[in-house]
């Protein structure tokens, strides 16, 4: 039987631990064959790891996302970095008119540790033309903050009506991760606009953590495009996260990515379900 087919819509990180070679490096452990249209390409300078981000010719993306959802055709799709406005846009009327049975939004707003400029007009943006597409959309803290336009959380309350807000404005799922605002512990929040579904566990002590969110993102998609229900395909992306986590190391004195390998080499029961 051959393999579900998968779209992603995100940026190329040279660095190989987070956007596109993430989703791909993803996609291939859960069982799932992957495609992209590449959004931009982001490179790094050597000596402080600051990005340098150039988008890629909208037209461009068109032609790449066509060719795979028109000429092949796919099971899921999931967005990763979309740099302007104009390519959010784009992305958002390429998908509604695709009409892909599961659309998974990463809201990504900045790179980890990068000082990226942020674009309050990108925020505006996805929640205009992304966000009502969404079967799941899954922002971090401060991502889920700027969506739903409120101050620094503070508690599990703030995270629940921030998800109501970002369920509001059309995702049918909202999942925050919320590994930054408590010390020892991790607060994943599904919200399906009924149930609030907490999901806790155990901080993993690194900073390497290149990479995580593209990949969680990317493993809910291929669960999803395998038919597996929301909830299941979250309960695995956190399990395939924390596995990279444990296993994740350096590349150098600024990055580190999750080990996209490890849940399948250290607990392959966990893996095969
Ligand atoms: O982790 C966010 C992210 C997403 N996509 C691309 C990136 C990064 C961070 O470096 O480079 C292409």
């Amino acid at each position: 039987m051959s393999p579900k087919k998968v779209l992603t819509v995100a940026g190329s990180d040279c660095s190989g631990g987070a956007g596109i070679q993430a989703d791909l490096k993803t996609f291939q452990e859960r069982d799932v064959y992957g495609m992209v249209s590449v959004t931009c390409l982001v490179a790094m300078i050597p000596e402080n790891w600051h990005h340098v981000v150039t988008p890629v010719d909208p037209d461009m993306i068109e032609k790449q996302f066509k060719a795979v959802a028109d000429g092949i055709g796919v099971d899921a799709v999931k967005t990763g970095m979309l740099p302007t406005v104009e390519i959010i846009k784009l992305t958002g009327e390429l998908l509604a008119t695709a009409k892909i049975p599961k659309v998974v939004i990463d809201p990504v707003m900045v790179c980890k540790g990068a000082g990226q400029p942020l674009f309050p007009e990108n925020t505006k943006a996805m929640i205009d033309y992304l966000l009502p597409l969404a079967d799941v959309v899954t922002p971090n803290t401060f991502e889920a903050e700027q969506l739903a336009g409120m101050e620094e959380f503070k508690s599990e309350d703030d995270l629940l009506e921030a998800a109501r807000k970002i369920h509001g404005q059309g995702a049918k799922n909202v999942v925050i991760k919320a590994a930054r605002i408590f010390d020892n512990k991790t607060v994943d929040l599904l919200y399906d606009g009924t149930n609030a579904t907490w999901l806790r566990g155990e901080k993993v002590g690194t900073s390497w953590t290149h990479g995580a969110g593209c990949s969680f993102s990317a493993c809910i998609t291929a669960e999803l495009a395998k038919g597996k229900s929301v909830t299941d395909a979250v309960a695995m992306a956190r399990e395939f996260v924390r596995c990279g986590l444990e296993h994740s190391f350096p590349l150098n004195q600024f990055v580190g990515p999750i080990y996209h390998k490890a849940l399948s080499k250290y607990n392959p029961v966990v893996a095969g379900k």
